[in-house]
């Protein structure tokens, strides 16, 4: 920096705050110029005039829409922001000047008046950049970065599920401190260090370990205190150490304070001091930097699971990705919160932060809220043998650890995630064949485990991997403390019992073994309902069905040390299929955090304030061709007994089971049926209410009619318009010659419509289709897609109604393409009373999706 600084007349602080504080530290998110058209230098002041640039305010990313348009891929490449800075000398005289991010994706370059202060690789963790010497005096400082999300051979992830949103997507500070200060240059992390050991109530041992930099050009003399506060903010204890730093010296201190009858952190009492660490010289405090500390001990056992504080408890936990529907990985501190809150009024009591570092809100969250946390790195999937790779995941291994050491709510870090679900092709493949990789991924995972181990003695090292025997065959399993698989028989394929007997035999093999399920879950689409759920049908009864089982697996085995849902919201996946487009939907509430009632089975299970829940509300609105039918109605609670209201009449008295559940059978009536659910523990009474409508759909009456074909679930439309189940036929509509019901699973994702469950299912080899319908005139809609990536002319059908023909030689692949809705609408005149579509193959099988009968002029 030029030693003759001038005062710059806008002051961002004034005078007599700054000079009592020690540090100075604020966000600089607002009004950024952002530019995303490819250029390759945007740091040049004089040569890139940025006034026709976009205004943007951080965190923010390029990508909060593009993954999920009908247009394959998203941009992924540079862009760049720029902002002007206003330092008053004031900030700057004997002080060095800091940027700190909390996180830009992936690469990011940074400059300073043109210079370049630094460059960070990995778009998950914090870095921090000393801007002092490019600053400029008398001038507005130019802060110009670089962003690339493009894909890079040598930083994980490689290969991912998720969206790799590019941008400046978490806080950006300056921090200003003195010459001498706590390290700012430890992997991101602020200096301080602080471990507790021989932890019992009756006392503990807190050290703190910090190093402190001496940036001046004189010797210092300082003193470092390390001050324990409890929270109330009153100190409790302190030590005092006092050394000289030399110009240039880097000094490490090590302070043990310790303390009597700590209170202890745990998830139920999450109790939290603060390590206030503050340096001081010539009697006046220059640097203080404070941690957050929970004094608690705990361990893994391979037959009793985890334990706290003496304490055994399963561990109940969910997974979360850091996206939101709109806002793509652009989360404010509020966003974040919100999340935790919801996961800890779930009940939960612990989180897997997957699959990479997230904002700083997410631990603070967890330490204030009590979840237990495992955090890992974003080695998913597949990873490279370079070293370059190795070399840039053993930096994010430390920045994670080193960052996020002080958070009590960590208690393991983990390296992989399903290493060897893909090869280098991207394929799902079974890797025993690959020798190379598989000696390189048992290479690097036992480096990386020890890394762990060696950073942090005091936690566990953990590893997340899926149903395959090569883990265990090649020795993969056995290199962490704590394994986690990801489970999902009975959703992928086979049973849901699966899971259960497959972890019994393995306790079996290695009895010595600490495991836990890292994943578990399922999709819904809280607009597909059915009365006959099944696999991959999306529909919430089906999710419900599969969590029931698995807690139940999970909660009858002790050895299992808790399992983790995934997820806890719905989140991105670019290329995925589905009955919603590039979502991964086994979230138990949407990707805008609305709640399924699957959310509400686990509240009901895991948090004990007594509650009781009518798991319907998915389906408020339910299609029929019965006059009462009769419907499944589920009703959790963790109350003694559970009372069932129909339109104020009882329907009876039951006990809850194991995991919470009574149901019954009750016949609703057509129009609002009210439900009331009465939950009676010891001195309390809660209730639950809700009210289902039910639309009857009858020849006699018939307007419209929609049938989501090839389905057994019903879809709820944007219009709110029931698309009812799809059925042999049955007096109203349904197949009456061939026809066999195909789900599109996760294939691609359906492009050109908004109402992609209709298009998810069809029947296909279809020969004859019926609708029973009164004398008049009809607007008929006929929903197609074609859900094989085949060429022209091999899959060509016919279609005629009541014997005239409305489609001829319809090629689906010609026409749109694969995956692509098409829809086609006629008008029909109908004297028989019916309406009787015969489909005629030309070439392949014919295939329908959705239809819709509509009268006209009624
Ligand atoms: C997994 C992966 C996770 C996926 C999940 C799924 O095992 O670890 O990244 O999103 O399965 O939903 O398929």
């Amino acid at each position: 920096m030029n030693k003759k600084f001038i005062v710059v007349p806008l002051l961002c602080y004034t005078l007599s705050v700054a000079s009592q504080m020690a540090r100075t530290e604020y966000t600089i998110n607002s009004n950024w110029r952002f530019w995303n058209n490819g250029i390759a230098s945007g740091q040049n002041k004089s040569s890139i005039d940025d006034s026709s640039w976009d205004i943007v305010n951080i965190p923010h990313t390029w990508n909060a829409e593009d993954p999920f348009d009908d247009v394959d891929g998203y941009k992924r490449g540079i862009a760049w922001y720029r902002k002007n800075l206003e330092l008053s000398k004031n900030e700057l005289q004997g002080k060095r000047v800091f940027l700190n991010f909390e996180g830009a994706n992936q690469v990011t370059d940074v400059y300073v008046n043109n210079r370049m202060v630094g460059r960070h690789k990995g778009g998950y963790t914090g870095f921090k950049f000393d801007i002092t010497d490019a600053l400029i005096e008398g001038e507005s400082q130019l802060i110009a970065v670089c962003v690339n999300n493009a894909h890079d051979p040598y930083i994980a992830p490689l290969s991912v599920g998720y969206a790799l949103y590019g941008g400046i997507y978490r806080d950006v500070w300056v921090v200003v401190t003195y010459d001498v200060h706590f390290d700012m240059d430890d992997f991101g992390s602020n200096g301080i260090k602080i471990n507790t050991t021989g932890v019992s109530s009756k006392s503990a041992a807190v050290s703190v370990s910090s190093s402190v930099v001496n940036d001046g050009t004189v010797n210092k003399k300082v003193e470092v205190i390390a001050k324990i506060l409890n929270n109330t903010g009153a100190v409790i204890a302190e030590k005092s150490t006092s050394e000289s730093i030399l110009p240039g010296e880097r000094k490490h201190f090590e302070q043990t304070i310790d303390m009597d009858h700590p209170h202890l952190w745990s998830p139920d009492d999450p109790y939290l001091y603060t390590v206030s660490s503050v340096i001081k010289s010539e009697g006046r405090v220059i640097d203080k930097v404070d941690n957050p500390m929970g004094v608690r001990w705990f361990s893994f056992d391979p037959e009793e699971g985890f334990s706290i504080n003496g304490n055994h408890i399963k561990l109940k936990g969910t997974n979360r990705h850091q996206d939101f529907k709109g806002k793509g990985s652009a989360l404010s501190n509020g966003d974040h919160r919100r999340d935790m809150e919801m996961i800890k009024n779930m009940g939960c009591n612990f989180i897997r932060i997957a699959h990479y570092p997230q904002d700083p809100e997410i631990l603070r969250a967890a330490d204030e809220l009590g979840l237990i946390a495992w955090e890992e790195i974003p080695l998913v999937n597949y990873m490279s043998m370079h070293p370059e790779f190795y070399k840039n995941s053993v930096v994010m291994l430390k920045e994670m650890i080193r960052q996020h050491y002080n958070h009590p709510s960590v208690v393991m870090w983990g390296s992989m995630n399903e290493i060897f679900l893909y090869g280098s092709n991207e394929d799902r493949i079974r890797l025993q064949d690959d020798t190379a990789y598989v000696k390189g991924v048992q290479k690097y995972a036992v480096k990386l485990d020890s890394i762990i181990r060696a950073e942090d003695p005091n936690r566990y090292s953990t590893m997340a991997m899926h149903m395959s025997s090569d883990y265990e065959r090649y020795g993969i399993e056995d290199i962490a403390q704590v394994v986690g698989f990801n489970v999902y028989s009975g959703w992928y394929g086979g049973e849901l019992n699966d899971f259960g007997v497959a972890f019994d035999k393995r306790r079996q093999r290695k009895p010595s073994q600490v495991v836990m399920i890292s994943e578990y879950g399922a999709g819904s689409d809280p607009r597909l309902n059915s009365e006959n759920p099944k696999r991959f049908d999306f529909t919430g009864q089906y999710q419900l069905i599969f969590h029931e089982s698995y807690l139940r697996q999970i909660n009858n085995r002790k050895f299992i040390a808790g399992g983790l849902i995934w997820n806890q919201f719905d989140f991105s996946q670019p290329d995925i299929g589905g009955s919603i487009s590039h979502l991964n939907q086994k979230g138990l509430a949407t990707w805008d955090r609305k709640p399924k009632d699957s959310y509400y089975f686990y509240k009901t299970n895991w948090n004990s304030e007594p509650m009781v829940y009518i798991a319907e509300k998915d389906w408020l609105v339910r299609a029929t061709i019965q006059s009462n039918p009769s419907y499944n109605i589920t009703v959790y609670s963790n109350t003694k007994k559970v009372e069932l209201y129909f339109n104020g009449n009882k329907v009876g008295s039951k006990s809850p089971n194991e995991v919470k559940k009574t149901s019954w059978t009750v016949k609703l009536k057509e129009g609002d049926n009210s439900l009331r659910a009465v939950g009676t523990a010891k001195d309390t009474k809660v209730e639950d209410e809700t009210t289902i409508k039910i639309k009857r759909f009858s020849t006699s009456n018939l307007t419209s009619l929609r049938i989501n074909v090839g389905s057994n679930a019903q879809y709820l439309d944007q219009q709110s318009n029931p698309w009812i189940e799809d059925s042999p036929f049955n007096g109203l509509y349904g197949f009456s010659d061939g026809g066999e019901s195909t789900l599109l699973f996760r294939k691609s994702p359906i492009r050109g419509s908004e109402d992609e469950p209709i298009y998810y299912s069809c029947l296909e080899n279809l020969k004859n289709y019926k609708v029973r319908v009164p004398y008049g005139s009809y607007v008929v809609t006929l929903y197609f897609l074609e859900n094989k990536d085949i060429k022209p002319d091999e899959r060509v059908f016919d279609v005629s109604a009541n014997g005239k023909k409305i489609i001829s030689n319809l090629d689906l692949t010609k026409e749109a393409g694969f995956c692509q809705a098409v829809k086609k609408s006629f008008n029909i005149d109908v004297t028989n009373g019916e309406i009787d579509f015969v489909f005629k193959a030309q070439s392949g099988r014919t295939l329908l999706n959705g239809l819709e009968v509509i009268k006209v002029n009624y």
